[in-house]
């Protein structure tokens, strides 16, 4: 790290410091739980992804390949298989699903189509990734990673009831690499009067590649913006993707009409030096040197950049459908008091007490945080049940370097009694940032 950026850190932290002293005089006490019920409904920020669950979808699929000739091919078994998989979880989360038979190449292919019940159904806002491999390989940065973001954020949908003002669908592309033949297959079989329905479509293709970079769509400019300002948000300078006109699964929407964007990682391209100046990685070396290649495993994958890829699926999806969620019926506890975290030391915990509940907490207990820490990949951040059962809400991460912990996260706490003393865990693993818990909540 270059010296003047460890003066800068340095004169935050004092100054972060500075305004913890002068707050801690003022700290209120925690505040009672709000007497008011159910809270209106309101405009839905997207939870966090966990990247933890993105990756075990990665691993099934990568199970699936090896099972299955080592690929996951349009007209192999790998394919089929990994499309029951997908299915199988979007059934259990209370989609309506449907499977699309295609032929090519003398073999059936398979598009999966998940639609979430309800919103606006003259309104659909898609979200969709090829879910085949070619045949050389698993094809789990092209296209496990997209596929896997995408079904995380349709399970991020369900586990938090969205009630979106659009119809979500979303949807697994067959035979992508033969030629978007599945795509295409779906979008030359919808009738017109549902094509002008689609508000939208979102691709994911390539999102997790070892020498990331991070790039944009630009083919709508309001879906472009939406992506855009995400990665500003996380201070992630994006490029214009370039290569891509045509070559994946959104460029049948765009024939159609369609409104479409997306991201990517990139490919077989070579990542320049100022490209490797500004989002790290190796310059003269491809974006991802197992394109299409056997090596295209679990092993190929740049987990910051399919972390913060999927979180941009999701803020897309819960943007661009605004969506409102309804919160489940209770009340919302939160505490403000402060909470100093050592840098680089012992964990810390803000309790806080929740009483007068019955039974267990939900399966999608909403945690909201607020944390004022400069460099925040120093954080990790758990949540703790009141019979001390841990539930990780974010990792440490050497390369997130904004400021501040202000999301929201949904933990299935459907196995821990309500009452009791909740707390939120928070440790500095790394030396020269420093910060507080400013405040959290917790709605039931
Ligand atoms: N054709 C995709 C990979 C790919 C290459 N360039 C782009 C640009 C945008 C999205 C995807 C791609 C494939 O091999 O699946
Ligand atoms: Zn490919
Ligand atoms: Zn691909």
């Amino acid at each position: 790290m270059s010296p003047n950026r460890f003066a800068l850190r340095r004169s935050r932290a004092a100054a972060a410091l500075a305004f913890v002293a002068l707050l801690a005089t003022a700290a209120p006490a925690a505040q009672a739980a709000d007497p008011s019920g159910a809270a209106a409904p309101r405009a839905a920020a997207a939870p966090d992804i966990p990247l933890a669950n993105v990756k075990a979808h990665l691993t099934q699929l990568q199970s699936i390949a090896t099972a299955n000739g080592g690929n996951r091919a349009h007209g192999r078994a790998g394919y089929k298989a990994s499309v029951d998989y997908v299915k199988a979880k979007l059934d259990a989360a209370g989609y309506t699903t449907a499977l699309q038979q295609f032929t090519s190449g003398g073999a059936t292919g398979y598009n999966l189509i998940a639609d979430w019940p309800g919103g606006d159904p003259s309104k659909v806002l898609m979200a969709g990734s090829h879910l085949d491999s070619v045949s050389s390989g698993a094809g789990i940065n092209d296209n496990g990673s997209g596929s896997a973001a995408v079904l995380e954020t349709a399970l991020a949908v369900s586990r938090a009831q969205l009630a979106p003002d659009k119809h979500l669908r979303f949807a697994w592309w067959g035979a992508e690499e033969l030629g978007l033949i599945g795509s295409k297959h779906y979008v030359n079989s919808l009738p017109l009067s549902e094509r002008s329905k689609l508000s939208g479509y979102l691709n994911f293709d390539m999102i997790g590649s070892p020498n990331a970079g991070y790039f944009v769509y630009d083919d709508d400019p309001v879906i472009e913006k939406t992506f855009k300002d995400y990665f500003a948000g996380l201070s992630v300078p994006t490029e214009i993707e370039t290569e891509g006109d045509g070559r994946s699964d959104h460029a049948p929407f765009k024939t159609a009409g369609v409104p479409v964007g997306g991201l990517f990682t990139g490919a077989s391209n070579t990542k320049s030096s100022a490209q490797a100046q500004k989002w790290g990685g190796t310059a003269g070396q491809a974006f991802d040197r197992c394109y299409h290649s056997s090596c295209d495993t679990t092993a190929n994958i740049n987990d910051t950049a399919l972390n913060r890829n999927s979180d941009a699926v999701a803020h897309a999806v819960w943007t661009l459908s605004a969506g409102t969620v309804t919160p489940p019926p209770g009340d919302v506890y939160s505490t403000t008091t402060d909470v100093s975290v050592p840098d680089n030391g012992a964990a810390v915990t803000s309790p806080l007490a929740v009483s007068g509940r019955t039974g267990n907490a939900p399966a999608a207990l909403q945690v909201g945080v607020d944390i004022k820490h400069t460099f925040r990949g120093d954080l990790v951040v758990d949540l703790l049940a009141p019979d001390g059962t841990a539930y990780r809400l974010k990792n440490s991460s050497s390369s997130d370097s904004a400021d501040n912990v202000i999301a929201n996260y949904t933990v299935n706490a459907s196995a821990e009694a309500a009452n009791g003393t909740w707390r939120l865990r928070v440790q500095d693993v790394a030396a020269q940032d420093t910060g507080y818990v400013d405040s959290w909540k917790l709605t039931f």
